[in-house]
Protein backbone atom coordinates (compact mmCIF):
# COMPACT_ATOMS: atom_id res chain seq x y z
CA UNK A 1 0.00 0.00 0.00
CA UNK A 2 3.40 1.78 0.57
CA UNK A 3 2.38 4.70 -2.77
CA UNK A 4 5.03 8.20 -1.71
CA UNK A 5 7.38 6.10 0.04
CA UNK A 6 9.72 2.65 -0.75
CA UNK A 7 10.87 2.10 2.70
CA UNK A 8 9.57 3.63 5.84
CA UNK A 9 13.07 5.17 7.03
CA UNK A 10 14.57 3.29 9.84
CA UNK A 11 14.64 6.10 12.74
CA UNK A 12 11.41 6.95 12.90
CA UNK A 13 11.70 10.24 15.58
CA UNK A 14 8.22 11.40 17.31
CA UNK A 15 7.79 14.78 18.65
CA UNK A 16 5.62 14.06 21.80
CA UNK A 17 4.27 17.39 23.03
CA UNK A 18 4.15 15.66 27.00
CA UNK A 19 8.18 15.71 27.13
CA UNK A 20 8.06 19.29 25.33
CA UNK A 21 6.64 22.76 25.75
CA UNK A 22 5.07 24.59 22.92
CA UNK A 23 7.53 27.24 22.88
CA UNK A 24 10.58 24.39 22.50
CA UNK A 25 8.31 22.60 19.58
CA UNK A 26 9.84 24.30 16.72
CA UNK A 27 13.38 24.27 17.91
CA UNK A 28 13.37 20.40 18.69
CA UNK A 29 11.31 19.59 15.07
CA UNK A 30 14.03 21.96 13.40
CA UNK A 31 17.00 19.49 15.42
CA UNK A 32 15.44 16.25 14.55
CA UNK A 33 15.63 17.31 10.67
CA UNK A 34 18.84 19.23 11.37
CA UNK A 35 19.93 15.34 12.55
CA UNK A 36 19.38 14.23 8.55
CA UNK A 37 15.32 12.15 10.04
CA UNK A 38 13.70 11.28 7.14
CA UNK A 39 10.41 11.34 9.12
CA UNK A 40 9.04 12.43 12.38
CA UNK A 41 5.49 12.26 13.61
CA UNK A 42 4.06 14.78 15.81
CA UNK A 43 2.30 13.19 18.86
CA UNK A 44 0.13 16.23 20.54
CA UNK A 45 -1.94 14.34 23.12
CA UNK A 46 -2.19 17.20 25.63
CA UNK A 47 -2.55 20.45 23.36
CA UNK A 48 -5.64 22.18 22.29
CA UNK A 49 -6.97 21.60 19.07
CA UNK A 50 -5.97 24.70 18.00
CA UNK A 51 -2.31 23.87 19.52
CA UNK A 52 -2.12 21.08 17.66
CA UNK A 53 -2.73 22.44 14.41
CA UNK A 54 -0.72 25.59 15.15
CA UNK A 55 2.35 22.85 15.90
CA UNK A 56 1.62 20.74 12.55
CA UNK A 57 1.29 23.61 10.50
CA UNK A 58 5.09 24.78 12.26
CA UNK A 59 6.39 21.40 11.16
CA UNK A 60 5.14 21.22 7.42
CA UNK A 61 6.92 24.45 6.98
CA UNK A 62 10.58 23.50 8.38
CA UNK A 63 9.80 19.85 6.99
CA UNK A 64 8.82 20.79 3.38
CA UNK A 65 11.15 20.62 0.86
CA UNK A 66 13.82 18.32 2.49
CA UNK A 67 12.40 15.02 1.90
CA UNK A 68 10.99 14.77 5.00
CA UNK A 69 7.87 12.80 5.67
CA UNK A 70 5.17 14.58 8.26
CA UNK A 71 3.18 12.50 9.89
CA UNK A 72 0.42 13.53 12.28
CA UNK A 73 -0.69 11.06 15.03
CA UNK A 74 -4.45 10.69 15.99
CA UNK A 75 -5.94 13.72 14.12
CA UNK A 76 -7.22 13.01 10.70
CA UNK A 77 -8.51 16.82 10.46
CA UNK A 78 -5.16 18.54 11.55
CA UNK A 79 -3.16 15.97 9.31
CA UNK A 80 -5.51 17.28 6.14
CA UNK A 81 -5.51 21.24 7.19
CA UNK A 82 -1.71 21.11 7.53
CA UNK A 83 -1.05 18.90 4.64
CA UNK A 84 0.96 16.32 6.67
CA UNK A 85 1.95 13.39 4.45
CA UNK A 86 0.05 10.99 6.69
CA UNK A 87 -1.33 10.41 10.00
CA UNK A 88 -0.58 7.28 12.48
CA UNK A 89 -3.93 5.88 14.20
CA UNK A 90 -4.66 4.05 17.23
CA UNK A 91 -6.89 0.92 17.71
CA UNK A 92 -9.07 3.72 18.71
CA UNK A 93 -9.08 6.21 16.47
CA UNK A 94 -11.06 6.67 13.83
CA UNK A 95 -11.40 3.48 11.82
CA UNK A 96 -8.61 2.98 9.13
CA UNK A 97 -11.33 2.89 6.06
CA UNK A 98 -13.04 6.09 6.86
CA UNK A 99 -10.03 7.88 7.65
CA UNK A 100 -8.31 6.52 3.86
CA UNK A 101 -11.86 7.94 2.68
CA UNK A 102 -10.76 11.60 3.89
CA UNK A 103 -7.13 11.23 3.30
CA UNK A 104 -7.57 9.96 -0.48
CA UNK A 105 -5.33 7.15 -1.80
CA UNK A 106 -2.13 9.41 -1.59
CA UNK A 107 -1.59 10.02 1.94
CA UNK A 108 0.62 7.24 3.97
CA UNK A 109 -1.72 5.99 6.56
CA UNK A 110 0.02 4.01 9.94
CA UNK A 111 -1.83 1.65 12.31
CA UNK A 112 -0.62 0.73 16.01
CA UNK A 113 -0.51 -2.79 16.79
CA UNK A 114 0.15 -4.97 19.90
CA UNK A 115 -0.37 -8.69 18.97
CA UNK A 116 -0.73 -10.92 16.15
CA UNK A 117 -4.45 -11.17 15.71
CA UNK A 118 -4.03 -6.94 15.09
CA UNK A 119 -1.48 -7.20 12.91
CA UNK A 120 -3.07 -9.79 10.67
CA UNK A 121 -6.50 -8.08 10.93
CA UNK A 122 -4.01 -4.79 9.34
CA UNK A 123 -3.52 -6.40 6.54
CA UNK A 124 -7.19 -6.20 5.15
CA UNK A 125 -6.93 -2.67 5.77
CA UNK A 126 -6.42 -0.03 3.37
CA UNK A 127 -2.52 0.94 5.55
CA UNK A 128 0.98 1.66 4.64
CA UNK A 129 2.59 0.18 7.57
CA UNK A 130 2.00 -0.99 11.28
CA UNK A 131 3.61 -0.13 14.25
CA UNK A 132 4.11 -2.86 16.38
CA UNK A 133 5.14 -2.81 20.33
CA UNK A 134 5.51 -1.89 23.08
CA UNK A 135 8.22 -4.03 22.59
CA UNK A 136 10.34 -3.14 25.79
CA UNK A 137 9.62 -1.32 28.74
CA UNK A 138 8.28 2.42 28.13
CA UNK A 139 7.55 5.28 30.99
CA UNK A 140 6.24 7.74 27.73
CA UNK A 141 2.93 6.05 27.17
CA UNK A 142 1.41 5.86 30.58
CA UNK A 143 -1.59 3.37 29.39
CA UNK A 144 1.23 1.14 27.45
CA UNK A 145 0.59 -2.62 27.59
CA UNK A 146 2.94 -4.53 29.24
CA UNK A 147 6.12 -5.13 26.80
CA UNK A 148 6.03 -7.76 23.82
CA UNK A 149 9.51 -8.51 23.79
CA UNK A 150 11.74 -9.08 20.51
CA UNK A 151 9.96 -12.84 20.19
CA UNK A 152 6.50 -11.56 19.73
CA UNK A 153 8.10 -8.87 17.23
CA UNK A 154 9.57 -11.80 15.63
CA UNK A 155 6.11 -13.40 14.94
CA UNK A 156 4.35 -10.71 13.87
CA UNK A 157 7.45 -9.99 11.52
CA UNK A 158 7.26 -14.05 10.25
CA UNK A 159 2.72 -13.58 9.78
CA UNK A 160 2.74 -9.76 8.27
CA UNK A 161 4.53 -8.29 5.19
CA UNK A 162 3.78 -4.06 5.77
CA UNK A 163 6.22 -2.66 6.92
CA UNK A 164 6.78 -2.78 10.55
CA UNK A 165 7.67 -0.24 13.06
CA UNK A 166 8.91 -1.05 16.21
CA UNK A 167 8.24 1.35 19.47
CA UNK A 168 8.40 1.27 23.01
CA UNK A 169 11.54 1.78 25.09
CA UNK A 170 14.08 1.74 22.02
CA UNK A 171 17.56 2.99 22.79
CA UNK A 172 20.94 3.81 20.69
CA UNK A 173 21.91 0.01 22.39
CA UNK A 174 18.78 -1.84 22.13
CA UNK A 175 17.88 -0.81 18.49
CA UNK A 176 20.17 -3.92 17.08
CA UNK A 177 17.60 -6.34 18.63
CA UNK A 178 14.54 -4.64 16.59
CA UNK A 179 16.62 -4.43 12.97
CA UNK A 180 17.80 -7.95 14.01
CA UNK A 181 13.61 -9.23 13.74
CA UNK A 182 13.64 -7.42 10.72
CA UNK A 183 11.98 -4.63 11.92
CA UNK A 184 11.86 -2.35 9.18
CA UNK A 185 11.93 0.88 11.47
CA UNK A 186 12.61 2.28 15.25
CA UNK A 187 10.26 5.00 16.71
CA UNK A 188 11.59 6.56 19.09
CA UNK A 189 10.46 8.96 21.36
CA UNK A 190 12.13 9.88 24.97
CA UNK A 191 15.86 8.39 23.51
CA UNK A 192 15.81 11.49 21.33
CA UNK A 193 13.71 13.92 23.68
CA UNK A 194 15.40 13.64 26.41
CA UNK A 195 18.98 14.20 24.54
CA UNK A 196 20.83 17.06 25.01
CA UNK A 197 22.06 17.09 21.51
CA UNK A 198 18.75 16.00 19.66
CA UNK A 199 21.00 16.55 16.28
CA UNK A 200 23.76 14.49 17.11
CA UNK A 201 21.84 12.22 18.71
CA UNK A 202 19.48 11.99 15.19
CA UNK A 203 22.66 10.83 13.51
CA UNK A 204 24.28 8.92 15.76
CA UNK A 205 21.36 6.95 15.42
CA UNK A 206 20.57 6.94 11.76
CA UNK A 207 24.70 5.65 11.42
CA UNK A 208 23.76 2.98 13.60
CA UNK A 209 20.93 1.64 11.88
CA UNK A 210 23.09 2.08 8.69
CA UNK A 211 26.01 -0.11 10.06
CA UNK A 212 23.49 -2.87 11.56
CA UNK A 213 21.75 -2.88 8.34
CA UNK A 214 24.24 -3.48 5.93
CA UNK A 215 26.06 -5.69 8.62
CA UNK A 216 22.57 -7.82 8.35
CA UNK A 217 22.60 -7.88 4.98
CA UNK A 218 26.19 -9.34 4.88
CA UNK A 219 25.25 -11.96 6.77
CA UNK A 220 22.31 -12.97 4.92
N1 LIG B 1 3.20 3.44 21.68
C1 LIG B 1 3.66 2.31 22.19
S1 LIG B 1 4.96 2.59 23.25
C2 LIG B 1 4.90 4.26 22.97
C3 LIG B 1 3.88 4.54 22.10
C4 LIG B 1 3.50 5.87 21.63
C5 LIG B 1 5.82 5.22 23.63
C6 LIG B 1 7.20 5.14 23.10
O1 LIG B 1 8.02 6.07 23.76
P1 LIG B 1 9.55 5.76 24.13
O2 LIG B 1 9.97 6.96 24.96
O3 LIG B 1 10.31 5.69 22.85
O4 LIG B 1 9.56 4.49 24.92
MG1 LIG C 1 -3.98 7.42 18.57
Amino acid sequence: MIKRIALIPPVYPILDCTLTSFTYMEKIAKAIIDGGAKIIQLRAKGLSSREFLESALIIRRISKGRGVIFIVNDRVDVALLADADGVHLGQDDLPVKEARHLLGSSKIIGYSTHNLREALNAVKLPVDYISFGPIFHTKTKKDAQTPKGIRRLAEVRKAVALPIVAIGGITETNMAYVFKQEADSAAMISEILTSPDIAKKINRLIAIAKELESRLRAEG
